[in-house]
């Protein structure tokens, strides 16, 4: 039989490259990256000693099991030659299969939440892997403080820490966000572009960009830098609004800046922006508690 792959997402995160790794241990594939490891995850396979996945840039003719990853965009360039034999993840499914495959999706909080529980036999035998997996659940849950986060996500990185000889869950996943939360000495441009996603609310171009970060007071001794870079992405590049969104992890909520009609700020969350930003307890998600509330105020 040719080799398989198994490989996430482009722009590969922490789920993605260890579900990858633990996935392709299990079944005696070969783990593959379709790009450069982010902070975060660089820190996790250092601290477990594993080496990183082969980049693989382009995958035409290869077999390929995909995991973590949803959406035809997503998926490694030749990903459209290549024969996918099997998906694992837990997002909604967008793929449309001409052949019958294994498709395994639950709804929860990682893909490695889905391995962990359907491997939980083998893992037990491998704390290294219990540990890939732990941190990705993590990761992908900001340590269970996510909306995404599923109480199953909670049992099973119990369960994980414990085979991996973790005893604080809580200190490990702050470690492992403090790898890759620091925007201290970064330009704002890289800050604000890592994570920024463009959307179309009734015709109006809004982008938002969004950093996770242990400490928020990074954010507020830059405000000016933060504010000054939004006003000029708004009229530089005809957005309607732009909005940045730094959420802190411990605190458990967001300063929302933005350049663009403060009133429209003030009727999606139902608060008067101080300034140019305003600060959203409990909002820690774009995709669940910002980007819905901005897009029905555009369009109601
Ligand atoms: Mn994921």
């Amino acid at each position: 039989m040719s080799e398989v792959y198994v490989i996430g997402h482009k722009s590969p995160d922490t789920d993605t490259v260890c579900s990858a790794i633990v996935y392709a241990g299990l079944k005696g594939y070969t783990a593959a990256r379709p790009g450069e490891l982010n902070e975060e995850t660089a820190f996790v396979l250092d601290y477990f000693k594993v080496p990183a996945p082969a980049l693989m840039e382009n995958a035409a003719g290869k077999k390929l099991v995909l995991v973590d990853h949803n959406e035809p965009a997503q998926v490694v360039d030749g990903g459209d030659q290549a024969e996918i034999v099997e998906v694992v993840d837990h997002h909604k499914m967008n793929f449309v299969c001409n052949t019958p495959i294994y498709i395994h999706v639950e709804p929860v909080g990682s893909t490695a939440t889905v391995i962990a529980k359907h491997y939980m036999d083998q893992v037990k035998g491998n704390p290294t892997h219990a540990g890939l997996l732990l941190a990705a659940v993590l990761s992908d849950t900001v340590i269970f403080k996510s909306p995404t986060t599923t109480d199953e996500d909670k049992a099973i990185a119990a369960e994980l820490a414990k085979i991996a000889g973790i005893t604080d869950i809580q200190t490990f996943g702050i470690d492992i966000k403090k790898a890759k939360a620091s925007i201290k000495g970064k330009p704002i441009a890289d800050v604000i572009h890592v994570d920024f996603k463009d959307f179309d609310f009734g015709g109006k171009k809004v982008g938002i960009g969004q950093t996770e970060l242990v400490d928020i007071n990074e954010v507020y001794d830059r405000a000016g830098e933060v504010t000054a870079y939004l006003n000029e992405l708004k009229s530089g590049k005809g957005y309607e609004m732009v909005v940045f969104i730094g959420t802190d992890i411990i605190k458990e909520g967001s300063e929302l800046y933005f350049a663009g009609d403060a009133a429209m700020m003030e009727k999606a969350f139902g608060k008067k922006p101080e300034g140019a930003s305003m600060w959203l307890p409990g909002v820690m998600s774009r995709k669940k508690q910002v980007a819905p509330p901005l897009e029905k105020a555009f369009t109601s």
